[in-house]
């Protein structure tokens, strides 16, 4: 099952590099200055959504018990209608084939009934890099020696006052998880594949050999079985990797994304909707948009899991080039207010290459090298890869299975999940406001002195966000 291998054969291999998607844009299609006053309230920018094919509506009543069909304007024709959170009455609705989006968000808007009606922009899973394979069994994590995330963020110290507790859920909204892998299958709770009921199953076909695969119910990407393993691959059973609460905690795995890593605003929105339905205390979600895409449904649901006293750990993307002097902006949601903004470090303390930053970043957590020819930034992070082939097995032959190293603010992320946890494990009555504050006021200070907009408050360090109990800081 695995494959041998030892440690300094693994970096030899040649990496192969995921080339980092850019998300649907608007090039071209930007609204006119025409086009913004004919909606009115509806000034935020159109990124991501493609104007000319875009049928969806994100609309909220202002009564969420109310009936949609008896308070929709006549003069807009919906041709489905889908109620995505319950809690908040979010509908997703789509229109009919060659109908205007704008105006049909102008008048819709005119209606009392409704708080307000904005589009659906694109989303994806930030770009990494990838991946060696590693597959080396020995007793008590055999990879762990490879974990060097663990010792640098203290996690390894923290261990000694909590490895985790075994009641305590967590949402990972990502691209899946493999169901069956060995070294994460007793953390994992009742998968919730929000993908496929939104938007159908999730089939990969290859245009060369004409092979489908559906990927419903599992990952066909890798990227959220490689998160998951960070905050929880199995501590202590003689295979793989260690997850930074891998002793104790629930994993529910919500698929928001299809294999390739695309998703939008609505399944997201549904995705958090969900995670607050299974009652979790955590949400890690390592998708990113851009910055100005300033989707209210989505704001709405993520305030709404905060005042519900589950803490958002998002990731701030990986689109930066700062060796080249190129930093961008944090993505959404990690740049929403109370959502923990991470960006990522490299094994040699340096904020990583790829890192965004900005004003709501938080701290960084391990992330890995970039691996650029020249940016010695160091090590990647190992953690857990499916079982199965991904789709990239079919287009470029990536052959890892099982283990894999990546790089990406998209595994910082999940380090500052798994000590949340921790924190959680020890003192389960912290609110999201008090973790974040610990977080911030425990890490250690890098790059610029004090807060900084590439590092944030500092680096992670899981030892002093356990022991500092009797901080209790506001923002
Ligand atoms: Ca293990
Ligand atoms: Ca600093």
């Amino acid at each position: 099952m695995f494959k041998g291998s030892t440690p300094k054969s693994l970096f030899a291999l040649g990496l192969t590099v995921l080339s980092a998607c850019s998300s649907v844009s608007l090039n071209g299609l930007a609204p006119t200055s025409a086009q913004n006053a004919a909606t009115g309230s509806l000034t935020m920018p159109l990124a991501g959504v493609d104007l000319a094919h875009s049928r969806d509506i994100l609309l909220k009543l202002r009564d969420k018990a109310a009936d949609l069909n008896s308070v929709l304007p006549e003069n807009v024709k919906i041709e489905d209608a889908r109620l995505i959170s319950k809690d908040q009455g979010i509908y997703l609705l789509r229109i009919p084939a060659r109908t205007s989006l704008l105006q049909s968000m102008s008048q819709l808007e005119k209606s009392v009934s409704v708080a307000y009606a904005e589009p659906n922009p694109s989303f994806k899973l930030p770009g990494f890099q990838t991946m060696q394979t590693a597959s080396v069994v020995r007793p008590n994590d055999p990879n762990y020696g490879l974990q060097w995330n663990m010792k640098s963020s203290g996690v390894d110290q923290a261990w000694a006052l909590s490895t985790g507790n075994k009641n305590l859920k967590i949402a990972v909204i990502d691209s899946g998880v493999d169901p069956n892998h060995p070294d994460l299958i007793e953390h994992l709770e009742k998968f919730e594949d929000v993908w496929n009921e939104e938007k159908g199953p999730d089939v990969y076909r290859n245009p060369l050999s004409g092979l489908t695969k559906n990927y419903g119910g599992m990952d066909g990407n890798g990227h959220g079985t490689h998160v998951t393993g960070v905050i929880a691959a199995q501590m202590n059973n003689q295979i793989g990797v260690a997850g930074v609460s891998g002793e104790g905690v629930r994993i529910v795995p919500i698929k928001a994304t299809d294999y390739a890593g695309n998703t939008d605003a609505a399944v997201l929105t549904a995705a958090f909707q969900r995670a607050i339905d299974r009652n979790v205390r955590v949400i890690n979600i390592s998708i990113g948009g851009p910055a100005n895409k300033s989707t209210q449904a989505l704001v709405d649901v993520i305030e709404l899991a905060l005042q519900k006293n589950i803490s958002i750990v998002s990731a701030t993307g990986n689109e930066s080039a700062r060796l080249v002097g190129t930093i961008s902006p944090i993505t959404v949601p990690a740049a929403y207010p109370g959502v923990i903004a991470v960006g990522a470090h490299t094994q040699y303390d340096k904020v990583a290459s790829y890192s965004n930053g900005g004003p709501e970043i938080d701290l960084v957590a391990p992330g890995g090298g970039g691996q650029s020819a020249t940016a010695a930034e160091g090590q990647q992070i190992w953690s857990t890869w499916p079982s199965y082939p991904t789709y990239e097995y079919y287009q470029k032959r990536v052959t890892s299975t099982y283990y894999a190293a990546t790089s990406g603010t998209s595994m910082a992320c999940p380090h500052v999940t798994g000590v949340v946890a921790l924190m959680l494990s020890r003192e389960p009555n912290l609110t999201p406001a008090q973790i974040r504050s610990r977080l911030i006021a425990t890490a250690d200070d890098m790059d610029a002195l004090g807060f900084d907009q590439a590092s944030g408050y500092g680096k992670l360090n899981a030892l002093r966000a356990l022991k500092w109990t009797e901080h209790n800081a506001k923002d």
